[in-house]
């Protein structure tokens, strides 16, 4: 009995003491969801990592006393693949299916998209681990949202303070139309115009980068941030490889979440068209910017381990888990943000379970429709501050995370930081470890070297001294005619017209020096008035030099084509006064032209050009200097038009007299040679000239050359006979009487037999009519008197035949119709005696018989 009742006693005791405090101890279970990307092909599948530092965390903060007392904290999860239907698919299961949960973790932007801005009908907070989307920040849309990862926009002014650091102020951007992206441009755009960074292309891409990536090489990119994620980022580095955008002069900025070697997996799955070794060295060189996600310093954290501690403990997790022989699966950067995550929420219920302590609640009496406690809740997560294995973890009034950002750059396939960025306190900490191809960093553009096109030095004095012979030979003509001026050879070829061709030709010739003085030789200021000199110079050269001409042609047919004798004399005046008139006009058109819209200097720019020698990245920039006005068409058109006239009227006119030989105007055949020398090359240069406008070199020597033969050939045509006839009889003086031309007695006797010679042609002409007439007259006679004759034969005949019978005779009235027969016409010659002028022309008489009529 004893026995017995003590070993009662010793029952009760032990039920007492050690099953009843034990049963008091079970902890009750806190629920939370889970989403974690896993097993997707697209966007960030970075829960392989993130969900084993998730359960690692769950099974440290459930074996924390002081944390969640009488509670264990479970997480129910699964696997959205990153994909937003399937994430809001998963997010139904876990909130229709009990337990409560009272919070929800997610992963991935896209999906965390979808239910953070669901989740605030069901009053649930969202933290997520891995959502890096900037739109997430937006507290109207997502207003019980949290993450422990930092917005993609904390990468932004570490970027710009890199472009800075390098002085890159053109840069281009290509990303993926997702809007974590998208948001994440639109806050770069702002940054990089704030810090006057010029963006020279934004290209977007859905699943193929082929465009996109042509199109930065087509804007010559050369510092190039883009944003995609990782199996893109693959696909965008292919096309970078086939487009030759990487090496020395390329900088790509990626995202630093990727895996270490993400440029070389998946390659054969995702049917990429190039090799690892190719990947390999497209990717080198890049940088990418990260938010640190594991804490730098080694310090205890709030788990009691340091970031180095939990790395061993994840790596080890990961083992068992069989990732042992692959590659660091994807979100190992961001395990650090899950584990702090699942701390995070465990804080958080624990401030919200004191809170509710105090008046007397539970969170046990959290349903989807408490309002109350899902504002403790948010309130908790947003005072929740910490030292994780990540770092410091705090949220900002946005549920943003405030993290430092690192830069690394790829050297020889591996990743090596260059330095960490702090954006609140611009801090930027740099180990000048960067490596660049050629030890020089890469420009942000080509260097454009601009270059004058200028005409050939060589060229340019060749045609200078070519016309500077020219012009000396015009000015020893000028001499030579001066001096021979009392001869009648010079005399009767209208000097004073020579004088003004040769003074026409000098100045055609300055003008090939003004043509090729451009910028080689000239400022920017003095183009213009080069341009003015060119325009005067060669517009009054050529009205002296043609006019002069075409005046003495134009003499040259009024004389042989009108028939009063007063208009017949050569009046010097008259040519000075047309020559003179063409000047006038010149001279007002170029200065309304100039006064009105004066030529400016107009520069041509070409297509740029890669210069033949050059290390360096640069390209020429060809600029062709130009004089124009506004209204350049209009003057040119107008000058043109006005000369191309008086060069189609005077070929005219020298065509027209090409066989007149006139005493007055004595080299009027070579005068018109030259004529249509000029004008024949005139109407070349001047529409050839505008077709090769942009090649310097050939438009000035066409030009130049254009100008010298006319103004030699001229000289040649016109002086060169003169100085080959004095040469010859050096000492003949036709006329020493210095007048310049024959006297008027003369004029009037020649005149007059001229008068008398025209008289006689139409004498004759008539007279020449009338005999036409006449013989006429007399065939048509001689028929008629054939008939008649015959018919008298016939008559006779009968009348014989008659007459035998009869006896009549009619041979006397046959003889007397004979006696008409004499001559019609006579052609008298006159005899001395019979006087007058016409003593060599024969005069032609008509004497016809009346009764022979
Ligand atoms: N660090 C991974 C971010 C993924 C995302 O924002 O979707």
């Amino acid at each position: 009995m004893e026995v017995s009742a003590w070993t009662r006693v010793a029952w009760v005791v032990m039920v007492v003491v050690v099953v009843i405090p034990r049963a008091e101890a079970t902890p009750r279970p806190l629920n939370i969801g889970g989403i974690f990307p896993i097993g997707g092909s697209d966007g960030w599948q970075g829960g392989q990592a993130c969900q084993p530092a998730a359960m690692l965390a769950m099974e440290d903060v459930n074996q924390r006393p002081d944390l969640l007392p009488g509670y264990e904290l479970n997480l129910a999860w699964n696997d959205s693949l990153c994909e937003p239907g399937l994430g809001a698919a998963v997010m139904y299961d876990l909130l229709y299916n009990p337990p409560t949960k009272l919070m929800l973790l997610g992963g991935c932007s896209t999906v965390c998209t979808t239910i953070g801005e669901a989740a605030k009908m069901w009053n649930l907070v969202v933290l997520s681990y891995g959502s890096s989307s900037p739109a997430l920040s937006d507290r109207q849309r997502f207003p019980t949202f949290f993450r422990t990862h930092p917005s993609a926009t904390v990468h932004n002014p570490t970027r710009i303070r890199v472009m800075q650091k390098y002085n890159w102020s053109r840069v281009a951007i290509i990303q993926q139309a997702e809007e974590v992206f998208i948001s994440t441009v639109e806050d770069l755009e702002v940054r990089c115009k704030d810090a006057g960074i010029e963006i020279v292309t934004r290209q977007s891409f859905l699943t193929d980068p082929t465009d996109a990536v042509r199109n930065l090489k087509r804007q010559d990119a050369r510092i190039i941030v883009g944003l995609f994620y990782v199996s893109a980022a693959r696909r965008v580095l292919c096309e970078i490889y086939k487009n030759k955008l990487y090496g020395k002069s390329y900088v790509w900025f990626f995202i630093g979440w990727y895996e270490d070697n993400w440029f070389e997996n998946h390659l054969v799955e995702e049917n990429l068209n190039c090799t690892r070794e190719e990947m390999k060295q497209a990717a080198e060189g890049h940088l990418t910017t990260e938010a640190l996600m594991w804490n730098k310093d080694n310090e205890k954290t709030i788990s009691g381990m340091t970031a180095g501690d939990f790395r061993l403990r994840l790596n080890q997790a990961l083992i068992d888990r069989g990732y042992e022989n692959q590659s660091t699966p994807v979100g190992y950067q961001e395990a650090p943000l899950a584990y702090d995550a699942i701390w995070s929420v465990a804080l958080a219920l624990n401030k919200t379970m004191e809170v509710l302590a105090a008046v007397n609640r539970s969170i046990e009496e959290f349903t989807y429709t408490n309002e109350e406690i899902a504002r403790e809740l948010y309130k908790a997560m947003n005072a929740t501050q910490f030292l994780g294995v990540s770092g410091r973890v705090a949220f900002s009034t946005d549920g943003d995370r405030i993290a430092w950002t690192q830069v690394e750059q790829m050297i020889d396939g591996r990743y090596h930081k260059l330095g960490y960025y702090h954006v609140q306190t611009d801090n930027l900490t740099w180990f000048n470890r960067e490596q660049w191809i050629g030890s020089k960093v890469p420009q942000d553009r080509t260097i454009v070297r601009r270059q004058l096109r200028t005409v050939s030095l060589a060229l340019f004095i060749s045609m200078c001294t070519i016309s500077t012979i020219g012009a000396v030979w015009a000015l020893f003509l000028l001499g030579f005619t001066f001096a021979h001026r009392h001869r009648r050879l010079i005399q009767l070829s209208h000097p004073a017209c020579n004088n003004i061709t040769l003074v026409g030709i000098v100045l055609c010739l300055g003008s090939i020096f003004l043509l090729g003085l451009d910028g080689q030789f000239v400022s920017q200021q003095q183009f213009p008035t080069v341009c003015g000199l060119r325009a005067w110079c060669l517009t009054l050269g050529f009205t002296l030099a043609y006019g002069a001409m075409f005046s003495k042609i134009w003499r040259v047919h009024r004389l042989t084509t009108k028939t009063k004798m007063e208009n017949k004399r050569v009046e010097p005046w008259k040519l000075y006064v047309m020559v003179g008139s063409f000047v006038v006009v010149d001279v007002i058109v170029l200065s309304v032209w100039q006064a009105v819209d004066p030529l400016q200097r107009r520069l041509e720019v070409f297509p740029l050009e890669k210069p033949k020698d050059a290390v360096e990245d640069i390209k020429i920039k060809p600029e062709l200097e130009h004089c124009e006005s506004k209204h350049n068409t209009i003057w040119l058109g107008l000058l043109y038009g006005y000369k191309g006239l008086l060069l189609i009227f005077g070929l005219f006119l020298a065509y027209e007299t090409r066989s007149i030989k006139l005493k007055q105007i004595n080299d009027s055949r070579l005068v018109g040679m030259s004529i249509y020398n000029v004008v024949v090359l005139c109407l070349i240069t001047a529409p050839v000239t505008l077709v090769i406008s942009t090649q310097q070199d050939a438009s000035f020597a066409f030009v130049s050359l254009a100008i010298i033969f006319c103004c030699f050939l001229s000289m040649a045509l016109v002086f060169v006979p003169k100085i080959v006839e004095i040469v010859r009889h050096p000492g003949e003086r036709v006329e020493a009487t210095g007048d310049t031309a024959p006297s008027k007695e003369e004029e009037e006797r020649y005149h007059k037999l001229l008068h008398e010679n025209e008289e006689m042609q139409r004498l004759i002409a008539e007279k020449e009519e009338k005999i036409r007439l006449l013989k006429l007259k007399l065939q048509e006679r001689t028929v008629l008197r054939n008939r008649e004759q015959q018919q008298q034969q016939q008559q006779q005949q009968q009348l014989a035949s008659e007459n035998h019978v009869a006896g009549v005779d009619y041979s006397t009235h046959h003889m007397r119709l004979r006696q008409g027969g004499r001559p019609a016409v006579r052609i008298v010659t006159p005899d001395a005696s019979s006087g007058g002028d016409h003593a060599s022309v024969p005069r032609i008489s008509f004497d016809i018989s009346e009764s022979y009529l």
